[in-house]
């Protein structure tokens, strides 16, 4: 799924006075990629409008593009007409809101991440063999719910080291961590290993949770920080991964960097006495706000940007199947 290419060399004689790295991998991964399609087919092939429940990726342009095409985001499903088709974010819902949808006689189509459903599975399995799960994660966001919704009397949440001392288990010889797909890989082995100190029984996932776009974008962000004067992430506020990356960025040696949605929201203060800048993007960003971005540097004197490639990724997911199958219906049906 994934190589690791290594290190490029560090910037030219001629790179030394202005430059612009750009980190690859970045933007859209399989799980965003598949998620934006399926609303985009489910439009094309029911027609508008098609109802999506929460943001079906976290990234504001993502939304409104699809919105502008007649999808209605909603919050929750009871703001969906009855017998409408509601499409599941790629984050992952809780087998609560199945209930609900089917209730409610709502046509629905399951665009959950396929590595986050992994996770679900995880979460399943070992709530049946009655351990407890220390979920690590953050509060309140959507793949947490839906994942600590698979078995709600088994999961708790840990946010972080601190939340450790205050965990209470039934057994501590049966505790397991699972954790949410788009954490900081290395704040997650922090806390995984606050939370082993006081539980040496703890069990691991089968494989990791955090999945391999996130990273690969914290990867490929680590090697090019250290060069960097600036280190700009595209990404939303609310995307966990995009933030992550300006983390990562300041821990890796950055010397400033910040996230931003597009182009417009770049001071042009940050520029001040910089030389080197580098450009990434979170796994739910379209690829043309990452290159607004670089034409913004190139109006201000930067050169063209040099991508630096820290590891290939092929991953492709097909469409959800119900989506699929009615794909198939529709073309059959045109003969
Ligand atoms: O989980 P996060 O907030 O990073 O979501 P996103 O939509 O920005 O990125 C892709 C995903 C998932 C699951
Ligand atoms: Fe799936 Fe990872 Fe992309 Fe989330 S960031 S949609 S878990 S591939």
């Amino acid at each position: 799924m994934t190589t690791h290419v290594g290190m490029p060399p560090v910037l030219s004689a001629e790179e030394a006075e202005k430059a612009v790295l750009l980190a690859a991998p970045r933007g859209y991964c399989a799980g965003v990629d598949r998620a934006v399609v399926t609303v985009e087919e489910a439009l094309g092939l029911y027609g508008a409008p098609v109802y999506v429940r929460k943001q079906i990726v976290h990234n504001k342009h993502v939304v409104s593009d699809l919105e502008a095409r007649g999808a209605i985001f909603v919050e929750e499903l009871d703001e969906v007409p009855a017998g409408a088709t509601v499409v599941f974010s790629a984050h992952g819902v809780s087998p609560a809101v199945h209930a609900q949808a089917a209730e409610r006689e709502l046509k629905t189509i399951d665009a959950t991440c396929p590595l986050v459903t992994k996770v679900h599975h995880e979460a399943k399995r070992f709530a049946a063999d009655d351990y407890d799960i220390l979920l690590i994660g953050h509060a309140g966001h959507e793949e947490v719910e839906g994942t600590a919704g698979e078995a709600p009397e088994h999961i708790q949440l840990v946010e972080g080291p601190q939340d450790v001392a205050g965990i209470t288990v039934r057994d501590p010889k049966r505790v397991a961590w699972l954790s949410q797909t788009t954490l900081s890989v290395d704040e997650t082995l922090e806390t995984v290993a606050a939370i082993r100190e006081r539980f040496p029984d703890l069990l691991d996932p089968p494989s990791d949770d955090i999945c391999y776009a996130t990273q690969n974008r914290q990867l490929a962000v680590k090697e090019i920080a250290p060069q960097s004067d600036l280190l700009i992430v595209v990404g939303s506020g609310n995307s966990s991964n995009s933030v992550r990356l300006v983390e990562v960025a300041l821990e890796a040696g950055a010397r400033a960097s910040y996230r931003v949605d597009d182009a417009s929201e770049i001071e042009e203060s940050w520029l001040e006495g910089v030389r080197s800048v580098s450009v990434t993007s979170g796994a739910s960003v379209p690829e043309e706000l990452v290159q607004g971005v670089l034409s913004f540097l190139a109006e201000r004197g930067f050169p063209e940007a040099r991508a630096v490639h820290s590891a290939e990724e092929s991953l492709i997911f097909s469409l959800p199947k119900e989506l699929r199958r009615d794909l198939k219906a529709a073309a059959a049906a045109k003969g």
